[in-house]
């Protein structure tokens, strides 16, 4: 599944095939240019080391900051606390498959987190190795948060569906930014600069790896609901290579969660190459930041640990900065923010840090079809399309893959609901808490309910219950999609200024008041170009 996600199939023969068909996968990278360049030459920050500008993390925001300002001709330095991921291992191979985790798939777990934990009934989650690995599940008291660890952030991990937001629903999720700007200036920018495309609709009702999808449309629409394609940065011209067994295969072959070894435009191929190709862009791998202060002499203080691949500190670092761009995703920037402010680091940070944060009301589930709806054994793990019961029902329902390599019949989908819940970070025992509860999923799955209770009704289907434990229907302990925490115009003015002190900056999910009414890249990628443009043009330029 790509922003839904997959399981292993747990036979042997399955794994086996898909190591056998991964081996070919550096000449097909080589091939088609789509390896990303090797950080290699680029030397680590230097402890004592002095940058213009520094941005913590190299997501979506982190990404846009980063070749917006060496554009302008100020040089960058980012932090990323994950591996660079652009060298193979020895399968040859830089990322894992989604159907045989290894030591490449979790951040620093000793078993995998496997957001399917079951199937057929069975728990299918596994040792690995502890390693600096590609997918952090991170675990608060009420939800497992997901979220991509490595040069690209999210972009790594993510099932590249690229949704911009219904005009009409922008005003909720935005409020004080100027809607005809996005729609006319920042989210095209976003959708060009991300590679933004949509799938051949003649190729869909044709091939094979979209069964799955097909049968989604055929249900949503005997229900009277809309379905719609989405857009995704994945290459439709290689998917269709793929399926023609002309290219190796990435989405058809497993990969999404963990990383694809082909065919995804994910943020290394797209702004980061573009950054650094500006020569003014550097990156540190596995450097952490710890803290963040005002300099004696003006600007900031940074302090930052280096990191081995099993997760133990190397090295602390103190560097300063004229400026630094808080772009560590919405949890990794709250996290950060909330302990400065509650350690007297940034003390003039308001009280609005912290909190909005949502789960962009995530929420999944499984339906059983009949034997004569098989979904189809080879399923692209990109999803292309969902049911948009916004308007009517709160709720925009993905379509996802279900990739286990054996015919399931069964219909996945990953809801993106209107749940108005927030949770609040704050600041106790030495660590920064979320008091996000679990119970505050049941908004989510009323709405889900609305399409996928009418669904089973007319098709005469039931609910799986196998995927999320026993007897479990809904996956209601996680998210894909953290949003907020330092939100636009309360913790930042209405540009991602941070309120109390001067030159530093929130450019990441972390702005957005915990909804999008979609999946979320695209607004962030589009909120970042308008806020460092007038970042640029206002703090930058004499
Ligand atoms: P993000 O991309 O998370 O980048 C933050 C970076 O900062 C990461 O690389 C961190 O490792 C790094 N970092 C954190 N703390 C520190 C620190 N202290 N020091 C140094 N570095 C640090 O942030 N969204 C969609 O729109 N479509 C999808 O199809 C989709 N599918 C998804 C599937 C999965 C499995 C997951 C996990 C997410 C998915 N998302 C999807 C969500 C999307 O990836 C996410 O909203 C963005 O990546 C968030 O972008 P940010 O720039 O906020």
């Amino acid at each position: 599944m790509g922003d839904g996600t997959a399981c292993s199939s747990g036979t042997a023969a399955f794994s086996r095939r898909r190591f056998i068909a991964g081996t070919g996968s550096i000449l097909g990278a080589t091939a088609l240019g789509l390896r990303a360049t090797p950080a290699a030459a680029a030397a680590p920050i230097g402890n004592g080391a002095h940058v213009p500008a520094l941005v913590i993390g190299t997501g979506y925001g982190g990404s846009v900051a980063a070749l917006r300002l060496a554009q302008a001709g100020v040089d960058v330095h980012m932090i990323e606390m994950g591996m660079a991921w652009d060298t193979p291992g020895s399968d040859g191979k830089i990322f894992c498959a989604t159907t045989a985790p290894d030591y490449r798939s979790y951040w620093l777990r000793t078993k995998t987190k496997q957001p399917l934990s079951n199937f057929l009934g069975f728990p299918i989650d596994r040792e690995i190795p502890k390693y600096t690995g590609i997918l952090d599940a991170e675990d608060f008291s009420g939800i497992t948060v997901y979220q991509g660890r490595g040069v690209g952030g999210g972009s790594l991990v993510n099932g590249g569906m690229a949704v911009t937001p219904r005009r009409e629903n922008f005003g909720a999720v935005l409020p004080s930014v100027n809607a005809d700007e996005m729609y006319n200036v920042y989210y095209p920018r976003a959708n060009t600069g991300l590679g933004v495309g949509t799938i051949d609709p003649a190729w869909f009702d044709t091939t094979d790896c979209y069964q799955f999808a097909r049968v989604g449309r055929k249900h949503a629409q005997r229900s009277g609901f809309p379905f719609v394609f989405v857009p995704d940065v994945y290459d439709w011209d290689y998917m269709k290579r793929e399926a023609a067994g002309t290219a190796t295969r990435s989405a058809l072959a497993g990969e999404i969660l963990y990383g694809n070894n082909h065919g995804k435009k994910t943020l290394q191929h797209t702004y980061l190459a573009r950054a650094k190709a500006t020569g003014r862009v550097n990156i540190s791998p596995l450097h952490r930041v710890t803290s963040v202060s005002a300099a004696s002499g003006g600007g900031y203080t940074v302090v930052i640990e280096q990191l081995t691949t099993s997760g133990g500190v190397t090295a602390t670092k103190t560097v300063t900065a004229d400026r630094v761009f808080f772009a560590a995703g919405s949890v990794g920037t709250s996290k950060l923010l909330v302990k400065l402010k509650a350690t007297g680091a940034l003390p003039n940070l308001n009280s609005e840090v912290g909190k909005g944060w949502g789960d962009n009301g995530n929420v999944m589930c499984g339906r059983a079809n009949h034997m004569w709806d098989p979904t189809g054994a080879l399923q692209s793990t990109i999803p292309c399309s969902g049911i948009d019961n916004w308007a009517a029902g709160g709720v925009f329902a993905e379509v996802a893959p279900l990739p286990t390599g054996i015919e399931t019949y069964a219909s996945f989908y990953l809801s993106i609901t209107k749940n108005p819940n927030r949770g609040q970070f704050s600041w106790s025992g030495g660590k920064v808490d979320l008091n996000w509860q679990t119970a505050w999923k049941q908004p989510a799955i009323d709405m889900a309910k609305t399409i996928f209770d009418k669904i089973n009704s007319k098709e005469g289907t039931i609910y799986r219950t196998d995927l999320f434990g026993t007897y479990k229907i809904w996956g209601d302990h996680l998210t894909y999609h953290p949003l907020g925490g330092a939100v636009l115009n309360k913790a930042t003015d209405n540009h991602g200024r941070l309120h109390g002190h001067p030159g530093l900056y929130v450019i990441d999910g972390a702005l957005i008041p915990g909804n999008t009414s979609v999946n979320p890249f695209v607004t962030i990628t589009a909120l970042a170009e308008r806020n460092i443009e007038k970042i640029i043009a206002a703090d930058l330029r004499p």
